[in-house]
């Protein structure tokens, strides 16, 4: 009787030294796979996400003993997996920053339009033009700064470039408050970019918007005009009728001086 318990015991504490070298080898495995530059994000994260999962489904079974356990405690446990699912999703969802979704980055398409060159240094935007006429247009940028990522967000505003409203801590333009046409990201130093647009006319600022950047001068003013396809939203009245706008009722030798 007391042997056979003896074996057991031998044969249970085998068992956990095994679960235990399994956990070891799968945290080295996730630590491999998180640096390995090579793989794409999608793959390291379902490699990852099932690694955690049996990783868990050991740790419960064996070391809180759930697998000599009443199936009734499993409950519980079950459903907070399935709560946490979806809650994870919601919530990585929602924390990735609006620009990198929301709008899409130029990529090198076949210049149409007009082309305008701009260089980016810390804390200076040049452009060759500041000014286009309406319908497509691209901006060539190139990220003159050896040390430095710029950025490139097209603004449509009424507001001057120094005049955006910008988030005290951080300096940046509030871009949740703003009309963002276009934007390009995180243009590494000695690098260029294409952004096409076709932009209406109409008054535009073009910023850099990392920390400090829009606020130590990387702003600029630029001012499209003409019609393209649509005209002006408020027609300007001829010179000719000036007339109706002045009450009749005045006698109009009032003006006139001989
Ligand atoms: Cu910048």
């Amino acid at each position: 009787m007391s042997t056979q318990t003896m074996e057991q015991r031998q044969e249970t504490s085998v068992k956990y030294w095994v679960v235990f070298a399994i956990l070891a080898i799968f945290t080295g495995l996730e630590v491999v796979v998180g640096y390995l530059a090579a793989l794409p994000s999608a793959i390291k994260i379902a490699v990852l996400i099932f690694l955690a999962i049996v990783k868990v489904a050991l740790v419960l079974l064996y070391f809180m003993h759930l697998r000599f356990d009443s199936r009734m405690f499993a409950l519980p446990f079950g459903l907070g997996i399935v709560l946490a699912i979806p809650i994870t999703l919601i919530i990585s969802l929602t924390m990735q920053t609006p620009i990198s979704t929301e709008f899409k980055e130029a990529q090198a398409v076949t210049t149409t339009g007009q082309v305008i060159d701009v260089k980016e240094e810390s804390f200076k935007l040049t452009f060759s033009q500041y000014s286009a006429q309406a319908g497509p247009i691209t901006f060539h940028i190139v990220n003159g700064a050896d040390d430095m990522l710029h950025e490139f967000i097209i603004i449509q505003t009424d507001s001057p470039a120094d005049e955006l409203p910008t988030d005290e801590m951080t300096g940046r333009v509030k871009e949740e408050a703003v009309t963002i046409i276009a934007a390009a990201e995180d243009i590494p130093p000695s690098n260029s970019r294409n952004v096409t647009v076709n932009l209406a006319a109409g008054h535009y600022v073009i910023v850099c918007n990392l920390p400090g950047h829009y606020q130590q001068g990387m702003r600029v003013d630029f001012n499209v005009t003409g019609t393209s396809n649509e005209p002006p939203s408020t027609p300007e009245e001829p010179a000719a009728t000036e007339a109706p706008t002045e009450p009749p009722a005045k006698s109009p030798e009032a003006t006139p001086t001989p």
